[in-house]
């Protein structure tokens, strides 16, 4: 097995009231990633600003941010062999009309603005950036799943 790594995920406004919850989270068990913490949460104006640091000056920034704290969110962390890459390929592409079919924005978006999920990109240290933004350290579980010896080799 190489290196396990965590990352931070979750299911924007939309996905929670469209009731894509149970899916997503099935998605990621079913692929063999565990689930290290979770919570439904509020996103305010201030943690928007920081979570999405790198693109506070776009021109659509508002629009983000109007969206990402219109309602509650569901907040996770994900473990596994390479799962921030893992994750990422999961979601599909940023604009779900460019998502592949299988994938999360592919199978359940249509619009860039509604695009259900985000996962951390694999820049450096963007994951634990980002758990450590909306998670403290004792909200994130050790334990293994009673399968892993028949998902790593
Ligand atoms: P990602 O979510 O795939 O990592 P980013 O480029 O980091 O994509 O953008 C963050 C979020 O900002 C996107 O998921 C999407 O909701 C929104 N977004 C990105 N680019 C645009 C745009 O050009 N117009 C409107 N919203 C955008
Ligand atoms: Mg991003």
């Amino acid at each position: 097995m190489s290196e396990l790594e965590r990352t931070f995920v979750m299911v924007k406004p939309d996905g929670v009231q469209r009731g894509l919850i149970g899916e997503i989270v099935s998605r990621f068990e079913d692929r063999g990633l565990k689930l290290v913490a979770g919570k439904v949460m509020q996103i305010d104006d201030e943690l928007a600003r920081e979570h999405y640091a790198e693109h506070v000056d776009k021109p659509f920034f508002d629009d983000l941010s109007s969206f990402i704290t219109s309602g509650p969110v569901f907040a996770m962390v994900w473990e596994g062999q390479a799962a921030v890459a893992q994750v990422r390929t999961m979601m599909g592409e940023t604009d779900p009309a460019d998502s592949a079919p299988g994938t999360i924005r592919g199978d359940f978006g249509l619009d860039l603005g509604r695009n259900v999920i985000h996962g951390s990109d694999t820049e450096e240290g963007s994951a634990a950036r980002e758990i450590n933004l909306f998670f403290d350290a004792d909200e994130l579980q050790d334990y293994e799943r009673i399968d892993e010896p028949w998902l790593y080799e």
